[in-house]
């Protein structure tokens, strides 16, 4: 009996999506080694731990593939793009990973809901709640950084940003602990 309870074009969709999660965690990890080379301490915390979360996205979808009974395909990750020219480059270039991530779940949700494969929808959704979040927290950031002066932030408004994103809290979770309900 046929135990993959998911389609070849989901499957590969969702397989594809668990290494752009991987991709997503390393350009996290590359902006916050560049944020720290630069003397950022705070803003390199802050991007290290998101690179945790998007880690934990990447298992969620593992365990959801395997979990419908489909084949998991672990597959090379692309490089991170050059490193940031400036705090607000950095900030911009978050914003628009998340919204390209953002545009790959939206493309999973529509090819779940045209299969009828509701299960995959359901799924789906924390994902769309949780890139919600994750493209406002982007926005704020940029917010903060328009306010510390934008691209010619002095060195003390940058010191304070920094120091406040050292002290936000940490939201990195286990993938297994996040729910719905606990995202
Ligand atoms: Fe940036 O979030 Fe994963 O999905």
């Amino acid at each position: 009996m046929n135990t993959n309870r998911l389609s070849k074009t989901l499957s590969d969709g969702l397989n594809s999506q668990m290494t752009k999660e991987a991709a997503a965690s390393q350009i996290y990890l590359s902006y916050g080694a560049w944020a720290d080379s630069e003397g950022y301490g705070g803003i390199a915390n802050f991007l290290f731990r998101h690179a945790n979360e998007e880690r934990n996205h990447m298992t969620k979808f593992l365990e959801y593939i395997l979990k419908r009974g489909a084949k998991v395909k672990i597959e090379a990750i692309p490089a991170p793009p050059a490193d940031p020219t400036s705090v607000q480059d950095c900030f911009d270039k978050v914003l628009q990973s998340e919204i390209d991530n953002t545009n790959a779940i939206y493309k999973l949700v529509k090819m779940s809901f045209d299969e009828g494969d509701w299960a995959t929808w359901n799924f789906l959704q924390w994902f769309v709640k949780e890139q919600t979040e994750e493209e406002t927290l982007a926005l704020n950031l940029l917010d903060k950084i328009k306010i510390a002066g934008g691209i010619k932030a002095s060195g003390d408004a940058l010191y304070e940003l920094d120091r406040d994103l050292e002290k936000a809290p940490d939201e990195a979770q286990l993938a297994q602990t996040k729910t719905a309900d606990n995202p």
